[in-house]
């Protein structure tokens, strides 16, 4: 849906999403979760490695390293799976490598998967950053472009192939270079005097601001479904009286005879509603809507949508299951307003990184659960996936949580005319069309973000962002789509096409250093500025400082804690005069200091994190969590029932809290406390 004028857009009013989804891409790509018909096989943990160092990169090709165990072609080194591979080892030539690496693991197979033809197994790659060639025991069995989403094949022809026991091996070659038209962009620059460097030497350039971490960063995993399966779902809801809609859209592979079953169960595992078919309306009286967190005193309602395919096959009858997760809820915009579920939703969140010591962009449980524990300790209802799509086990967790998320692909640093290119708009459909049919049935996801920062005032950029903002909204009719700008409000191309402006900008940190007095000024200028031109809602999508930890200065000088609080305090000052009025939200840049390039402005990586990068609080953490928990109070749907937390015993029955505006008694009944399990008394 592409907006029109905001004229006639005021006169429409809210608009709800809510058709079907209409996806390009051949085949689904559900989650693989276990089921009565689906099993899985986690090749998590240690796998063969080695980088090509060769002068060009191509060593492994020319030899066919794919052809034979890794280590009979040179030395292998233990790769953890999930990892980035950069910091893992003590050699400096692997943190930069740039090229193809090659990762080997060798499995047995339970031998029913080998024996059953009824049974179809499938390999799939959370993601593999960025471009991957996939061989099972030597057979090209699958490539991929683009680093942060998932990718699969069904390799049953390759493992269901006689009576013994069936070993694979699994090779991945890896390569991590990025090319104008690659997501993101990037260039490789040889550098040719020889009095400098020696002969072949080469860098790759980027235009982002983190490090381009590479490997097999997300889980990898053997699945398996029966032969006739269940091969996507789709489901947007809506809300009619007090009665919630769940439309599902049933994808299955199989042939022209089979049965569908559809069953909607609530949280205590009774059937709400039924259907049959693959498509259909469930109603669901009395519903209880997926709400954010803070925002209504039971948030994050999960209902399960349960799919039961049967069909007749030449090998006996076959019956697949896959239960969805769904939350019922609506997303509308308005010009000046964000409602979700009818009411005005405003984000109080945070930027994050998929970032850690050790580990780059690996995923890792601890350090997601130890995010979700300070984002709900910091009273944050939201965070943008800057600058990529992340795991999906994040997904999961907002939904659980009810963190609102901005789901933003991987289009960063397109800053040069050539990164808007045919090619460059193809690819980027392509990423949208991966991360939509991915992501579509994530309650939390609210928006979609194309992009952040673009050189979206170029003339080409206008043309670019049309196609790309469009074909989003054919994907998804039932979302909102946006791209994060810093272009001036006048000279952007892209921003016509957008619903929400979110907006970055770095007062007194890029510019006018230093002068905080200036903040207040520039902001309420920016975003007059833009709401006059747009009459659109506007978020704050970035703001912050470099920061580091026990830097102290006062009064506040750059780079000190005092001065990171200090610039946020002025921003909230600004903010605060918008706040109700078009301006929906802030996301602070960022939640935790993360990995960059090495370079003269970065000092061990972005230092804007609220939190370091093993998660302690700087003082501006504390100033936020003021902040958010009282914004929460001002705005969730149980208007001066949130509280906020001052201080508990380790073993607290109950906790005294100040709230706003009287002092409430706070009853921890779930050890730990976090702000989702406290019952609220008065005192
Ligand atoms: C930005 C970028 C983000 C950077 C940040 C900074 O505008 O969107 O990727 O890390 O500024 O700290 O400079």
């Amino acid at each position: 849906m592409v907006r029109g004028p905001a004229g006639a857009w005021a006169a429409l009013g809210p608009l709800l999403w809510g058709c079907a989804l209409a996806l390009a891409l051949p085949g689904g790509m559900l989650y693989p979760r276990e089921s009565p018909s689906r099993e899985r096989k986690s090749l998590d943990g240690l796998w063969s490695f080695r980088a090509d160092f060769s002068d060009n990169r191509r060593r492994g090709f020319e030899e066919q390293w794919y052809r034979r165990p890794l280590r009979e072609s040179g030395p292998t080194l233990d790769m953890p799976v999930p990892s980035s591979f950069n910091d893992i080892g003590q050699d400096w030539r692997l943190r930069h490598f740039v090229g193809w690496v090659w990762y080997e693991r060798e499995v047995t197979l339970p031998e029913r998967w080998t024996q059953d033809l009824r049974t179809r197994v499938v390999l799939r790659i959370g993601s593999a950053h960025s471009y991957a060639i996939v061989w099972v025991n030597g057979v090209d069995t699958l490539e991929h472009e683009g680093g942060y989403l998932p990718f699969e094949a069904d390799i049953s022809s390759l493992v269901q192939v006689g009576p013994l026991p069936v070993h694979l091996r699994i090779t991945i070659a890896i390569n991590n270079t990025l090319t104008p038209s690659t997501l993101p962009p990037g260039a490789i620059r040889y550098m040719t005097d020889t009095s400098k460097y020696p002969k072949g030497y080469f860098v790759q350039n980027t235009d982002f601001d983190f490090f381009n971490y590479a490997g097999l960063q997300r889980a990898v995993l053997l699945y398996t479904t029966p032969t006739s399966y269940i091969d996507d779902i789709t489901v947007t809801t809506g809300v009619q009286q007090d009665s919630g809609l769940v439309n599902y859209q049933v994808s299955v592979k199989c042939g022209s005879q089979f049965k569908l079953e559809v069953r909607l169960l609530n949280a205590e595992n009774k059937v709400v509603a039924e259907g049959t078919g693959t498509q259909g309306q469930l109603k669901v009286p009395g519903a209880n809507l997926w709400w954010p967190y803070l925002m209504h005193e039971r948030p994050a309602y999960l209902y399960s949508l349960e799919v039961r395919l049967t069909a007749p096959t030449s090998v006996g009858p076959v019956s697949d299951v896959y239960t969805l997760p769904v939350g019922i809820r609506t997303v509308a915009v308005t010009e000046s307003q964000f409602l979700i579920n009818g009411k005005p939703f405003y984000f109080h969140g945070v930027n994050k990184h998929e970032d850690a010591d050790i580990r780059g962009k690996g995923f890792d449980w601890p350090l997601l659960v130890k995010d979700f524990n300070l984002l709900l300790w910091l009273g944050a209802n939201a965070f943008r996936t800057s600058h990529y799509p992340y795991a999906e086990e994040v997904l999961q967790m907002c939904d659980r949580y009810g963190i609102v998320v901005i789901d933003e692909c991987p289009a960063v640093g397109l800053v040069l005319p050539q990164h808007f290119s045919n090619t460059s708009m193809n690819h980027h459909m392509r990423v949208m069309e991966e991360l939509v049919r991915r992501d579509k049935n994530h309650p939390a996801v609210v928006m979609w973000s194309v992009a952040n920062e673009p050189a979206s005032y170029l003339e080409s950029a206008g043309y670019y962002f049309k196609m790309v903002i469009t074909h989003t909204k054919a994907l998804d009719p039932s979302r909102p789509v946006t791209f994060v700008t810093n272009a001036n409000y006048a000279a952007d191309k892209g921003a016509p096409y957008v619903d929400v402006i979110c907006v970055n900008s770095y007062y007194s940190w890029y510019h006018d250093y230093g002068h905080l007095e200036l903040i207040q000024l520039q902001l309420g200028t920016q975003f007059e500025n833009w709401y006059k031109t747009y009459h659109k809602p506007i978020i704050q999508s970035e703001y912050g400082a470099e920061t580091i930890i026990g830097f102290h200065q006062d009064p506040p000088l750059m780079f000190s804690e005092e001065y990171q609080r200090a610039l946020l305090e002025q921003y909230h000052l600004g903010l605060d005069q918008k706040r109700g009025k078009y301006v929906v939200g802030e996301l602070v840049w960022n939640f935790a200091d993360f990995m960059t390039n090495q370079s003269p402005q970065r000092m061990l990586g972005n230092k804007k994190g609220i939190f370091t990068r093993q998660r302690q609080p700087k003082t501006a953490a504390f100033l936020l969590r003021e902040r958010y928990w009282k914004i929460a109070n001002e705005t969730s749907q149980q208007h001066g029932k949130y509280v906020h937390l001052l201080s508990r015993t380790e073993k607290a029955e109950h906790v005294e809290l100040r709230s706003y505006p009287t002092t409430h008694r706070l009853y921890c009944y779930e050890y730990p406390c976090t702000s989702a399990r406290y019952g609220i008394g008065q005192t």
